[in-house]
C-alpha cells in the first residue's frame, strides 16, 4: 500500500514535493499508475502525467485531467494530486472507479504551468501566465488558456505582451501548451478533456470564443447539471452551469475550446471554490473538502464518458 504516506494533502505544496508525491503514487501502484513524462517547460523543468490504466497493450479511450495551468490557483494543483491518490485507493472499492478504469484510461496533469507555480511559491503569488520571453517587450509570460489553436487571437485575448490574457505569438507558442497538444494528438484516443481552475465555482463548457451554441450544447449541459448536483450532495456548495462565453465571460484560445474542435465531445472546466471572499488565496483547511466535492462532479462525468 502507501510506502511514504507523509504527504499532507490538507496542505499546498512545492513543485517538487508534488512531483515526489506523483512518483510515490506510482510507486505504491504500479499495475495501476506510472509517472510519465511529457515534455519540458519554458525554464527546462519536466512536466509530469500520471496515467491510470488497467488495461495492457490496446489503448482505450482515455480522459485528460489537466489542473494549474494558471499558477495562481492552487487550489486547482491540490485538488488534482488529492484525486491522483483518490483513483489508486479506491480503485477495486469504489465500483465507479473500477468499472471507469475497466473501460478508459485516465491522464492526470496536476500542474500543467511549473513555471508559473515555482514563480508563486518564490516572488509572486498571484503571478497567472507562463514564464517565456517575450521579444520586443519587458514583459514575461502568456496567458496559456489563450494560446491554443481554436479561434487563436480572437475575443476576450490580448496581443499586448504585458496583458494577463496575452495570447503569446502564434498557436502554442508555449511549450507547456504544445506538450500538451502533441501528447495528446498522438494518443489519438482522447473523448473527454476537463480543466481546472479557481475561483467562482462554475462548470462550463464550449464554447467561449463564440456565444454560438455547440452541436452537442444539449447533452454537455445535461452531463455538466448532474456532475454539478452531485458536487453539491457533498456539503451544499453551488455551482452555476453554462457555456463558457456566457457564463463568465468571452475567450478565445482556450483549452477546452481546442478539445472540443478537434474531436474531444466531453470538454469541461471547473471553476473551483470559492466565489471571491478568499479568491486565489483559498486557506489549505478549505483543500480536502473542495476536493471531495470536487471528485464526487469528475466522477459523474467519468462515468457518463465510460458509458457513451
Ligand atoms: N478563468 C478562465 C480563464 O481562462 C475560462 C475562464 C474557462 C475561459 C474556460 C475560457 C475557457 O480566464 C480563470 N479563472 O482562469
Ligand atoms: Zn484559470
Amino acid at each position: 500500500e502507501r510506502s511514504g504516506g507523509n504527504f499532507s494533502y490538507g496542505s499546498y505544496h512545492s513543485l517538487e514535493a508534488i512531483y515526489h508525491e506523483m512518483d510515490s503514487i506510482a510507486t505504491d501502484f504500479p499495475e495501476l499508475a506510472s509517472r510519465v513524462k511529457i515534455g519540458e517547460t519554458f525554464e527546462k523543468r519536466p512536466m509530469y502525467v500520471l496515467k491510470f490504466s488497467t488495461g495492457g497493450g490496446k489503448k482505450r479511450p482515455a480522459i485528460w485531467l489537466n489542473a494549474g495551468i494558471h499558477s495562481r490557483e492552487w487550489i486547482s494543483q491540490a485538488t488534482a494530486i488529492w484525486t491522483a491518490r483518490k483513483i489508486v485507493t479506491d480503485y477495486q472499492k469504489d465500483p465507479a472507479v473500477t468499472s471507469i478504469l475497466e473501460k478508459v484510461d485516465i491522464f492526470l496533469l496536476p500542474v500543467a504551468n511549473p513555471d508559473g507555480y515555482v514563480y508563486t511559491q518564490t516572488q509572486n503569488r498571484l503571478w497567472r501566465k507562463t514564464r517565456s520571453r517575450n521579444p520586443g517587450s519587458r514583459c514575461i509570460g502568456v496567458d496559456p488558456n489563450r494560446n491554443w489553436n481554436a479561434s487563436f487571437g480572437g475575443e476576450g485575448a490580448s496581443d499586448n505582451p504585458c496583458s494577463e490574457v496575452y495570447h503569446g505569438s502564434h498557436p502554442n507558442s508555449e511549450v507547456e501548451v504544445k506538450s500538451v497538444v502533441d501528447f495528446i494528438q498522438n494518443h489519438g484516443h482522447f473523448k473527454c478533456f476537463i480543466d481546472l481552475h479557481s475561483y467562482s465555482q462554475l462548470l462550463m463548457y464550449p464554447y467561449g470564443y463564440t456565444v454560438k451554441k455547440a452541436p452537442d450544447a444539449e447533452e454537455l449541459d445535461d452531463v455538466a447539471r448532474s456532475a454539478a448536483e452531485a458536487l453539491a450532495s457533498h456539503s451544499g456548495t453551488k455551482y452555476r452551469v453554462g457555456p463558457t462565453c456566457t457564463t463568465v465571460y468571452p475567450a478565445s484560445g482556450s483549452s477546452i475550446d481546442w478539445a472540443y474542435d478537434n474531436g474531444i465531445k466531453y470538454a469541461f472546466t471547473f471553476e473551483l471554490r470559492d466565489t471571491g471572499h478568499y479568491g486565489f488565496l483559498l486557506p489549505a483547511n478549505q483543500i480536502i473538502p473542495t476536493a471531495e466535492e470536487t471528485w464526487l462532479g469528475l466522477k459523474a462525468i467519468m462515468e457518463h464518458v465510460r458509458d457513451n
